[in-house]
């Protein structure tokens, strides 16, 4: 397909999606709702298990069924909704020639053959080593290479993104890039300079051990590697949202951008700072010098402010639109922000949830109060808020019209109806489930923990109350899923046919123009590589020149 020259003066003007390119975005959203279900329903034997009512049946193992329901929902939901998504926002914008297609193809199918060896291994009981997989746990190489492939596929992924902007700065001289496009970027930038950290750690360390090479592991550098990694993992998760926030929800309320170029910046701070900070996960462990940890833990503190930059801009974009349509008062803009819309509603409710959850990020962050709540369920909790609703309920508000866009359907005023159920059974249920957490979490129970009779007993009445309420959240949460899997296939093979909209958002007509800079791609990525050898260097050599001998495995 040929790229349609865009007039980007302020106003977007959208490229239609063909049949064979919905069907490629289409592809990830498939893999992303199975893994929905497939996830879901581990996470409900989950919270069984831990009421101490219900034991597996068939010799299954807790650790098993947490190692699937963290790997399908925190790596390979999160990844296929993001890459189709990015696809999807890219062929919007600035278009994926049919070439590209096929490199796209390509991505997905290597993707797919990954996740496939990797879930094997797990169902077979020989990877039982949770989703962040570090030694001295110890899987089947199958399983490590399994993972290798997906990361694979999704660089190639994120190549064909690149190489579609790269195509159409070359026919657009001197335009800046759309704003979705240019989001599209930083993100793929970020996951691909943060997965090398993963890579290496399998490459260099977890296959050549768990083949038989070597005998032992160094466990620091194991974890160093994945955290350098795992951090910007949340927000390779979040900016996706983030894009929905900034562009997207402004046109479902009825209004525009408040500021590209603000968007643009927290897009780059983001870059910045998601990276540098792999250590605020390691606060507790030895073997890192405390310097370090504290520079750290001061740029996790940076990372924060395009968060709250995004805070502002919503609630600014919220504000303008409402008095700009007349209500007036101190709080009538947001008694008429469309409630009813559940490509609305469900966002919001992500936004609302993520300001205990950004506060409960800023309480881990802080070394002190890591000391209280590193490795209890408190840690569950923050990520059940963060990733669990903020991100996902914005997942399902983008499906909403997205599915049907794609698939040429309509989001019927009674499916729309149905999201809405979805939207508070998800929220009532998260509230209970994550709210019980955190505060056992504070009296000190464990997370990545079975059903324990711990101390004797004593512990079990102190916790229990809340370990029940866990498993009445859950059900409720895994009725939301079954609810959502209906609203998808609905979507996706039942609706009346219809043109559903792609709403993007547009900017004001009198906005400032946005500065030359944001294009200055060296720039970006010089400071981002900078920080990352200022924050890694020299703990990391000390941590290789000063290592204990390497660890043997704890084998399943
Ligand atoms: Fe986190 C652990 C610190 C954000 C996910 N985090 C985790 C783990 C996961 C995770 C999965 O420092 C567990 C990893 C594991 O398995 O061990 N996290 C932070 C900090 C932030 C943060 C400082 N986390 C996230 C996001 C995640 C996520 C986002 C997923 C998507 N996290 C930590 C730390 C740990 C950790 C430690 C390790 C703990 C340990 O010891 O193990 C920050 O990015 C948060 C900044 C956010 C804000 C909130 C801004 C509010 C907004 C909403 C505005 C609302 C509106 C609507 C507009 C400051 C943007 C309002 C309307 C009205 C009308 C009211
Ligand atoms: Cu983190």
């Amino acid at each position: 397909m040929a790229i349609k020259k865009l007039n980007l003066s302020n106003q977007i003007e959208s490229l239609p999606i063909g049949k064979p390119e919905a069907r490629l975005y289409m592809s990830f959203m498939y893999v992303a709702f199975i893994s929905l279900f497939v996830g879901g329903l581990m996470g409900l034997l989950q919270v069984f298990v831990r009421s101490g009512k219900f034991t597996l049946p068939w010799g299954i193992d807790y650790y098993q069924v947490l190692t699937v329901h963290g790997v399908i929902l925190g790596l390979v939901l999160t990844t296929y909704f993001i890459i189709g998504f990015h696809f999807s926002l890219m062929g919007k914008t600035v278009g994926i020639s049919q070439k590209q297609r096929k490199v796209a193809w390509l991505a997905f199918w290597i993707m797919v053959i990954g996740t496939i060896m990797t879930a094997t291994m797990i169902l077979l009981g020989k990877a039982s080593v949770l989703y962040t997989f570090y030694a001295p746990l110890k899987a089947h190489p199958i399983f490590y290479i399994g993972l290798a492939l997906v990361v694979v596929g999704s660089w190639v992924a994120g190549f064909v993104n690149w190489r579609q902007v790269y195509l159409w700065k070359k026919d657009h001289p001197g335009e800046k890039t759309p704003l979705l496009a240019f989001m599209v970027t930083i993100n793929t930038l970020l996951w691909f300079i943060a997965s090398l950290g993963v890579a290496a750690t399998v490459l260099i360390q977890f296959i050549p051990w768990s083949l038989g090479y070597a005998e032992t592991i160094n466990v620091l550098v194991s974890r160093t590697l994945f955290w350098y990694f795992g951090h910007p993992l949340v927000y390779f998760w979040l900016l996706p949202a983030y894009m929905a926030w900034y562009a997207i929800i402004p046109k479902i309320i009825g209004g525009k951008i408040f500021s590209d170029s603000l968007a643009r910046l927290s897009f780059v701070l983001f870059l910045f700072f998601s990276i540098p900070v792999g250590f605020h996960h390691q606060l507790v462990e030895p073997g890192i010098d405390a310097t370090w940890k504290f520079i750290q833990v001061a740029l996790t503190f940076m990372v924060a402010i395009p968060s709250l930059m995004t805070a502002f801009s919503m609630f600014a974009t919220f504000e303008i639109t409402g008095r700009r349509k007349g209500f007036g008062g101190l709080f009538g803009w947001f008694k008429h922000l469309p409630w009813k819309d559940v490509r609305f509603l469900a966002p919001f409710v992500g936004m609302l949830a993520f300001i205990p959850g950004g506060a409960g990020g800023l309480i881990n962050a802080s070394h002190q109060m890591n000391a209280v709540i590193h490795n209890t369920i408190w840690v569950t909790g923050h990520f059940h808020l963060t990733v669990a609703t903020t991100v996902m309920l914005t997942f399902f508000g983008i499906s909403y019209w997205l599915i049907p866009h794609l698939t040429g359907r309509k989001l019927t005023p009674s499916i729309n109806k149905l999201g809405i159920i979805q939207t508070i059974v998800w929220t009532i249920g998260m509230s209970i489930m994550s709210g019980a957490m955190h505060i056992q979490g504070l009296l000190g129970a464990p997370r990545r923990s079975a059903y324990s009779e711990y101390a004797g007993g004593e512990q079990v009445t102190e916790w229990i109350g809340y370990q029940l309420a866990q498993a009445i959240g859950g059900t409720i949460l895994f009725i939301g899923i079954i609810l959502m899997v209906y609203i998808f296939v609905k979507l996706a093979f039942f609706a009346p046919k219809g043109d559903e909209e792609f709403p993007i958002a547009s900017e004001e007509e009198n906005a400032e123009p946005t500065p030359k800079f944001f294009e200055n791609w060296k720039l970006w990525i010089g400071i981002t590589i900078a920080l990352i050898l200022f924050a890694y260097t020299i703990p990391f050599v000390d941590i290789i020149q000063n290592s204990p001998p390497g660890s043997v495995p704890f084998d399943w």
